[in-house]
């Protein structure tokens, strides 16, 4: 049976002056950028909670999409109906990865052991699609937000039995991603976090998350499991304050509870706008430390102050975006996760392709401007002469190097006279990017 009878084959890349809302305008997977094919560049998977587990139901109303799966009365073979469109769904795009959390493929069975049974169940499912399809599982994660037992926390919650059901989780859901071959591993902080302080020992529940993340990485190493451990920083949502707040603050932590070579960030868009950074200052903040792992594609709505996890469709962010990924050399075995839902009104299962296909083709599009700019150096050139001083001067260099006191400084101060005026020329490099945005990439 097929589960979207309405695209008949994969989408196709038909190039930019297409009409057709099923093809691709600017992905063209084997397309060769910067001497790596584009499906490298990027590494797209589809997030199996939004996109198969989503009902549109908001806080006004209950689910409003039409979906012919997971309808079965018994769990587990509605979790296999579910499974099936997803793989259907990934094969017809041309989308070739896919996340998921614990909870997302399987059901929960009501004790730790029927747990565990229905998530072997599935993950037996998985491999055997992954292997008909060739479709990978780039990363997995746990739900330790959905079930009563989170309320206040999963690794700092004041109760140490609901530490250890979370350790449970984390552990199965690890082994999991082992068995299926993920690549990556990632923590976002669910309800880590505190919606007050009048009943919160924050010092403890700091301690208490840097036990967890190490007994996860300890537990990692133990299996065998060589992919990249990740944590989404978020500032807010679903507590007042999450602990992982963003880049800045989530790299502090590491370093502080000597976690810092263990973990990479994952970093998504609509985190950063709601921690009033843009998506390329969080992402410059990890890549810099040599922590940015992997990207979560979305955006926010400018008029909404929350995680509105819109697909994306800013070619300019995406552009920013990428400039940095090429900068640092690509990802790595990270990738681009669309954690991306539709709107409440867009409930047919056709809504789900025309909003891949907007965000596949918006990274690709920018991939392509961000390495024309590259290559021109329109950025680069003039951030080097900004820079000259320091990189090329002996008094530069000698600051960098803190080979110098503020004696010398004093004397060179004096020495120098008043320094030159120069323009940061910012709208002539906006500008600049509005032009290479609205050109035509052949
Ligand atoms: C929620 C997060 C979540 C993670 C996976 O805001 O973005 O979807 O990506 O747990
Ligand atoms: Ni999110
Ligand atoms: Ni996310």
């Amino acid at each position: 049976m097929s589960y979207f009878p309405e695209v008949e084959k994969p989408i196709p890349y038909e190039g930019p002056d297409s009409k057709n809302s099923l093809a691709f305008r600017y992905y063209d997977k084997d397309r060769e950028v910067a001497g790596k094919r584009m499906s490298e560049h990027l590494k797209f998977a589809v997030c199996y909670w939004h996109t198969m587990r989503g009902t549109g139901a908001d806080v006004f109303g209950g689910g409003s999409f039409v979906r012919p799966w997971g309808r079965e009365s018994d769990p587990i073979k509605a979790a296999r109906s579910t499974m099936d469109a997803a793989f259907e769904l990934f094969e017809k795009l041309g989308v070739e990865y896919y996340c998921f959390h614990d909870r997302d493929i399987a059901p929960e069975g009501g004790s730790v052991s029927a747990n565990h049974q229905n998530l072997s169940a599935m993950v037996e499912h998985a491999a055997r699609r992954q292997k008909e399809t060739g479709v990978r599982l780039l990363w997995a994660t746990a739900n330790l937000f959905s079930h009563p037992r989170f309320t206040h926390g999963a690794a700092t919650n004041p109760d140490p039995l609901v530490f250890s059901h979370a350790a449970a989780q984390v552990r199965r859901a690890m082994d999991a991603t082992l068995e299926l071959g993920g690549t990556g591993y990632v923590f976002w902080g669910g309800r880590e976090g505190y919606s007050t302080l009048l009943n919160t020992d924050l010092k403890q529940e700091r301690e208490q998350m840097a036990a967890f993340l190490h007994l996860a990485s300890d537990y990692a190493k133990s299996i065998g499991f060589e992919g990249t451990l990740l944590i989404e920083p978020k500032p807010m949502e679903p507590t007042t304050h999450q602990y992982d707040y963003d880049a800045a603050t989530t790299i502090g932590f590491l370093r502080e509870f000597d976690l810092f070579d263990r973990f990479k960030l994952n970093i998504e868009s609509n985190h950063a706008t709601l921690a009033a950074h843009t998506w390329e200052h969080d992402l410059m903040v990890a890549s810099i430390a040599g922590r940015l792992g992997s990207l979560d594609i979305n955006r926010g709505d400018l008029n909404l102050g929350w995680d509105t996890d819109q697909f994306p469709t800013d070619l300019k962010s995406a552009t920013l975006a990428m400039l940095i990924v090429l900068e640092q050399g690509g990802l790595g075995d990270g990738g681009l996760n669309f954690d991306a839902k539709l709107r409440r009104g867009s409930f047919d299962t056709v809504d789900l392709f025309h909003a891949h296909i907007g965000g596949m083709d918006t990274f690709a599009h920018a991939l392509l401007v961000a390495q024309k700019m590259r290559e021109d150096g329109v950025l680069s050139k003039p951030l080097a002469k900004r820079y000259a001083g320091f990189r090329e001067t002996e008094l530069g260099r000698k600051i960098l190097a803190r080979e110098t006191t503020f004696g010398e400084l004093e004397e060179a101060a004096a020495a120098g006279g008043e320094p030159p005026r120069v323009s940061g020329r910012q709208e002539a490099l906006e500008n600049l990017v509005n032009d290479y945005l609205s050109r035509n990439i052949d």
